[in-house]
């Protein structure tokens, strides 16, 4: 009877103790464990590498020598230094691109890195690269292109059962694989027939040999291509689309890729593509990207949401060319020399609302990941003013929602007090997602007012910085 009698007072304030506790929930879509750790990845390396790096094509047709294919001083621990120098954490390679060529010996193909004279016809350049990834803490990724110009069931429904086994060769064989890309492309194989590919059967494939891969295609299932290959996203960036009715190829309109759709149905963010040169692959007559160029992208596809992913193809001899390096280095050295100093640095922060204490905006001033702004429950929109320890110089504005939570800021300004007490907007942006970069005119103030006008559930924040950048 007593027993019974503490059950109902328990049962009685449960409803107000959990009220009190209540944590905020997640809103629509939100990325799984694996979206998480792909998106803090931020840039990647994508390499380029076959047949094409020595006839200069960009498609190849699949009738090529695969005598030409012989990259004498191939070094992947090369490509994996440069790549760690340049701040990027992981590399995808072209492991088969659309000429069909298998840059390891696969027994699928025989337009394979086997048939060729390189290291007498033993060599693999996935597993060197997979091993220099491992040994220098990069993560490894794989491109394998559906469309293939030289496979001879192509066009044929087997083919799909050849490409399935293809990818249990790339998945199986080489250890953990971060992202498995796959391009939209789908022309003629050799026999001029089409292909109707097995989207389910190529998905559960990956799924099942690598369940933490993040799929890349025009529409996920782990992320998306984002509609150009300028490394662009749009302004409105949401890492939430509607898939359905959609598969790779056949992907939803330009805008649609490259904005997001604010409460789409899946959590697919974008990844931002684009090469340091002029073509995919290495040609002697071209050179890398100037260094405001390649800040430029940084700002245009981190700084808008996106993961970049930037090509760097390996040259003949199988070695990242100095030039290309050179460039990268001088790139990291601006991008650090810009965020190395959060101007931030001491500054305090005000909210006009907070879900709780745990959810105050001192959580999105200091360095704790753990550590967020949310605002008070039932609000869809919050006032966050920062004051400086004294007016600072600044031109950047980096906001981070907390994604955990899914993506919520649909519209927000940026106000700024000037010395009479006047306070004026500098910016009106839309989406802010896992981070966002806004450009600002060149701005000395102490105090910065973040204004959340639209959100589709109480906005967060995990952090915000203010940076100067001279470029
Ligand atoms: C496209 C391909 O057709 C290009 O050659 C390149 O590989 C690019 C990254 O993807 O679909």
């Amino acid at each position: 009877m007593r027993a019974l009698r503490l059950y109902a007072i328990v049962a009685l304030a449960l409803p107000i103790c959990s009220c009190h506790h209540e944590e905020p929930k997640p809103y629509g879509a939100v990325p799984t464990e694996a979206q998480m750790e792909w998106q803090r990845m931020e840039t990647n390396m994508f390499c380029h590498f076959g047949p094409n790096t020595f006839t200069g094509e960009e498609w190849g047709d699949g009738g090529e020598d695969e005598d030409l294919f012989y990259p004498e001083e191939l070094d992947c621990r090369q490509w994996v230094a440069v790549a760690t120098a340049a701040g990027m954490k992981g590399i995808i390679i072209t492991a088969k691109h659309h000429d069909g060529f298998c840059l390891w010996p696969s027994h699928e193909s025989d337009h394979t890195v086997r048939e060729s004279h390189w290291q007498r016809g033993s060599g693999d350049v996935l597993r060197e690269l997979s091993e220099a990834c491992r040994e220098g803490g990069l993560k490894f990724g794989i491109y394998v292109s559906p469309w293939d110009r030289n496979a001879p069931n192509y066009g044929t429904p087997e083919y799909n059962q050849t490409f399935a086994r293809t990818l249990h060769e790339v998945l199986g064989d080489y250890g953990e694989v971060f992202e498995q890309w796959f391009d939209g492309a789908n022309g003629e194989g050799p026999n001029g027939r089409r292909q109707e590919y097995d989207w389910t059967l190529f998905n559960s494939t990956v799924s099942s040999l690598q369940p933490q891969a993040v799929v890349f295609s025009d529409v996920g299932p782990g992320c998306r291509w984002i509609g150009n290959e300028r490394g662009e996203a749009g302004r409105t960036c949401w890492s939430t689309l509607n898939p359905d009715g959609f598969e790779p190829g056949r992907g939803p309109a330009e805008k649609t890729l490259n904005e997001g759709e604010e409460g789409g149905s899946r959590w697919i963010p974008g990844e931002a593509d684009v090469s340091i040169r002029p073509s995919w692959f290495y040609k002697d007559s071209e050179h890398p990207k100037s260094v405001a160029e390649l800040v430029e992208i940084y700002f245009t596809s981190v700084g808008r949401n996106a993961v970049l992913l930037l090509n760097v193809p390996p040259d003949k001899r199988g070695l990242i060319a100095a030039e290309d390096s050179a460039r990268l280095m001088e790139w990291r050295a601006e991008l650090d020399k810009i965020f190395s100093r959060n101007l931030c640095e001491g500054a305090t922060a005000k909210a006009d609302s907070r879900w709780g204490k745990q959810y105050d905006i001192a959580g999105a001033l200091d360095d704790d990941e753990a550590t967020c702004w949310v605002a008070k429950k039932g609000s869809k929109g919050g006032v966050v003013t920062l004051t400086l320890p004294e007016p600072r110089r600044f031109n950047l504005i980096m906001l981070q929602e907390e994604i955990g939570l899914g993506q919520r800021v649909a519209e927000f300004t940026i106000e700024v007090e000037d010395d009479e007490g006047n306070w004026h907007e500098i910016a009106h942006e839309t989406t802010i997602g896992y981070k966002r970069i806004v450009p600002v005119p060149d701005t000395k103030s102490r105090r910065i007012k973040i204004r959340i006008t639209r959100s589709l559930a109480e906005p967060t924040l995990k952090q915000v910085g203010l940076f100067y950048s001279d470029q």
